[in-house]
């Protein structure tokens, strides 16, 4: 028999109170969420063996627009668009800006590109050439005045760098002149503007990464200043790596400044968010949310989405991913604080985790589903959207093209 969503709603809210939790603010704070999500989600994409055109991906950044326009329209919770200005900021700026209000989104992070041109094959900021270093810094330079007149307050980096045989680089040297790069994008940056350094193991270096983990990324945004901090990318660790413990290092740290969510099961993956390990991103939240309770300095936490679906289907894809961001949020509001602070002070181990497992373990959907019915959106958004058309109009007018995606195209 279907569920009764009220009847649903009302058993949860019981629960809840039980744990001390009232349903309404835990709604308000459903509601109250901005995810990015990538320009380069909505073109087509691939692996290093090929990439698969899909009839209707977009091409173009105003397509790119219009479909994250869409994401946003069905969740209520994607305003914001990452651009990457190598392959969506041809166009006029300002075109770009109107064409993001006309598509009822906003321009997010900008995202610099200094690892595709043929000059970075041995590096960018550690290159040792100078005057390869001097253009990366010229184009991130570059990039500061974009984000200025696109609005945006974020300026998100992700390098290349790094080696793929033992000596071929001087770790120092190369940890030297990626400093003297950093800070000299960091001081031209205007004061409202937030610098995001991501790290990765390894790939396309192989055999070391310049940024290598939270620590190194954690030491330059250090040394650049107090508007440079780390992102944190799910898909960036050797396997084991605790993650929610470095969220709550770099939280206590006042240098976690956001995320690429995605989900990894051998690598950089960028499979969907919270689908191979569901109960690790309820962790993650978990932290961001004991961090919300209790603020301290740390900056305004970026969400960003960081995934191409090389196979799915573009848009519904990024529907399924934002939903499932939204579970693993309203789970982790599920936890009940004074019971597992009080296990915790009692060294009741079995009490402790049996709260965060209660929490995992809730089912939010009828928290979720009523916040979005309070937006005015259909409870379920992947089948509102799908219901829309809209993919079949857009494969229609578009058909198969190659065209501005990411990497790849
Ligand atoms: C990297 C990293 C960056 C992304 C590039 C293209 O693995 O995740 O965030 O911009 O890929
Ligand atoms: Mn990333
Ligand atoms: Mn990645």
């Amino acid at each position: 028999m279907p569920r009764d969503p009220k009847d649903a709603y009302r058993v949860l809210a019981d629960i809840l109170a039980d744990r001390g939790i009232d349903i309404n603010s835990l709604k308000r704070r459903v509601k109250n969420v901005e995810i990015e999500t990538p320009s380069w989600g909505y073109s087509d994409s691939g692996t290093r063996f090929g990439v698969f055109r899909q009839p209707g991906a977009a091409a173009t950044v105003e397509e790119k627009l219009a479909d994250a326009g869409q994401v946003h329209k069905f969740t209520g919770v994607a305003p914001l668009v990452a651009l990457h200005v190598l392959w969506d900021l041809q166009d006029g700026h300002q075109k770009v800006l109107d064409l993001a209000s006309e598509y009822g989104v906003r321009v997010g992070s900008i995202n610099p590109n200094v690892f595709q041109d043929q000059e970075y094959a041995l590096g960018s900021i550690t290159n040792r050439r100078a005057e390869v270093r001097r253009h990366a810094v010229n184009h991130m330079l570059d990039c500061v005045g974009i984000a200025v007149e696109l609005k945006s307050e974020v300026l998100s980096l992700w390098f290349a760098d790094g080696t793929n045989y033992p000596g071929e680089g001087d770790f120092r040297q190369r940890k030297a002149w990626a400093q003297e790069c950093l800070k000299e994008v960091y001081d031209r940056m205007p004061a409202s503007m937030r610098m995001l350094v991501e790290y990765k193991p390894f790939e396309p270096g192989f055999y070391h990464t310049d940024i290598a983990d939270w620590g190194m990324a954690y030491t330059f945004a250090r040394s650049c200043g107090e508007r440079a901090h780390v992102l944190v990318d799910l898909g960036h660790h050797l396997p084991g790596a605790n993650i929610e413990h470095i969220v709550a290092f770099l939280l206590d740290e006042e240098r976690l400044g956001g995320f690429h969510f995605n989900n990894r099961k051998y690598a950089d993956d960028d499979l969907t968010v919270g689908t191979i390990n569901p109960y690790e991103l309820f962790l993650i939240y978990n932290e961001l949310i004991k961090a919300e309770d209790v603020p301290n300095g740390n900056p305004p936490v970026a969400y960003m989405v960081d995934q191409s679906h090389n196979t799915k289907p573009k848009i519904p894809a990024m529907i399924q991913t934002i939903m499932q961001i939204q579970i693993s949020h309203a789970k982790a509001l599920c936890v009940d604080r004074a019971r597992l602070a009080h296990a915790q002070d009692v060294d009741n181990l079995v009490e402790a985790e049996t709260c965060l497992q209660e929490a995992f373990n809730t089912d939010v959907s009828p928290l979720l589903e009523a916040a979005r019915e309070e937006m005015g959106l259909a409870p379920n958004p992947l089948k509102a959207f799908a219901e829309s058309c809209y993919s079949t109009k857009v494969s229609q007018e578009r058909g198969v093209r190659k065209g501005l995606g990411g990497l790849g195209q």
